[in-house]
């Protein structure tokens, strides 16, 4: 482990450090409370745990170990584990420092085998702390990807959609959805199967994504439907940019094994004003897509 060290007596810290060096740690250490606070804010990325005195000048151990915890919450990444050293046996210095954010208070001399086994009880702790962090990004990546083309799914989209609404609407700035719809996607599935239907948008996924303009947002929101928010667009500009999308996914064939598959896109465009809602604002695109469908597809309308 990586250990920082908190503490004002010169032969307490140098003890210290020694023992952990022998039970294999790496150590650094400081001299009071407001160099750990200052020292540990820039550098709270590389330690796995605070060893931290009670009573030290300028700032104590409590009120050090309060400042760290009330930068860190619990689902920081970088939280660590605190073990408060102390002289004191009152049953209230225990207490406040629990209190405040620390995990385990050892009372000095410390005895070795109780700081050892502390240490094991601490790393175990932080084990489990990054487990849990792993496994949360993981159902978060799970819960917002769509699991056939790695886009954002309706409910990503929406959500990145609603943020870009707030934006849009606090600095005054143009935001056009689009809503991007396969034409006769049915027959590709029909002709080349549910699989080739699955490489078509597995590939157009990657064209959109490969090729996209910094700051647009894609979604797949349907089954063969995507959604695109463009920030910081109006309606003249959406166009331009839609267009050029609907070229990017049509003008190449698609690849299925040694079969060449063309398609054509409809695309709905509108621009959001701030008296439509999210709801109404991709009702408003589909509204426009359906009309590109009604007028012969293969087209842009807003
Ligand atoms: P239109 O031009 O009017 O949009 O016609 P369409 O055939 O594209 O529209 P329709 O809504 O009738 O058909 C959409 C098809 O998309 C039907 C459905 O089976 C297919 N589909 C939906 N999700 C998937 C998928 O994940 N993979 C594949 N291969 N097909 C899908
Ligand atoms: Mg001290
Ligand atoms: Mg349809
Ligand atoms: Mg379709
Ligand atoms: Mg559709």
């Amino acid at each position: 482990m990586k250990i920082l060290i908190a503490e004002d007596a010169p032969s307490d810290r140098m003890l210290l450090r020694l023992h952990l060096e022998k039970l294999g740690h790496q150590v650094s250490e400081v001299s009071d409370g407001a160099e750990l606070v200052e020292y540990f804010f820039e550098h709270s990325a590389e330690y796995d745990l605070l060893v931290v005195d009670l009573n030290m000048p300028n700032k104590t151990g409590v009120e050090a170990v309060n400042q760290i915890r009330a930068f860190q919450g619990g689902y920081d990444a970088n939280w660590v584990p605190i073990i408060i050293l102390s002289g004191s046996e009152s049953d209230s210095d225990i207490l406040r420092c629990i209190e405040a954010g620390a995990d385990a208070y050892l009372i000095k001399p410390i005895q070795h085998k109780v700081l050892a086994a502390k240490l094991m009880a601490m790393t175990r702790l932080a084990d489990m702390r990054k487990r849990l962090i792993a496994m949360n990004a993981r159902l978060e990546a799970l819960s917002t990807t769509d699991y056939l083309t790695n886009l954002p799914n309706r409910r990503a989209f929406e959500k990145n959609l609603q943020d870009e609404m707030a934006k849009s609407d606090r600095y005054e700035q143009s935001l056009c959805v689009a809503v991007i719809d396969i034409d006769h996607f049915k027959q590709i599935n029909d002709t080349y199967g549910h699989e080739g239907g699955d490489v078509v948008l597995k590939e157009l996924s990657r064209r959109l994504e490969k090729d996209k303009r910094a700051g647009d947002q894609f979604g797949r929101i349907g089954g063969e439907e995507f959604g695109l928010c463009l920030p910081y667009t109006d309606l003249e500009n959406a166009l331009i940019a839609c267009e050029r999308y609907r070229q990017l996914l049509t003008q190449e064939p698609y690849l299925y094994g040694d079969r060449r598959i063309n398609l054509t896109v409809s695309i709905g465009l509108c621009e959001f004003t701030s008296e439509n809602n999210q709801l109404e604002l991709i009702k408003q695109a589909d509204a426009a897509l359906y009309k590109a469908k009604r007028t012969g597809r293969d087209r842009v309308v807003v």
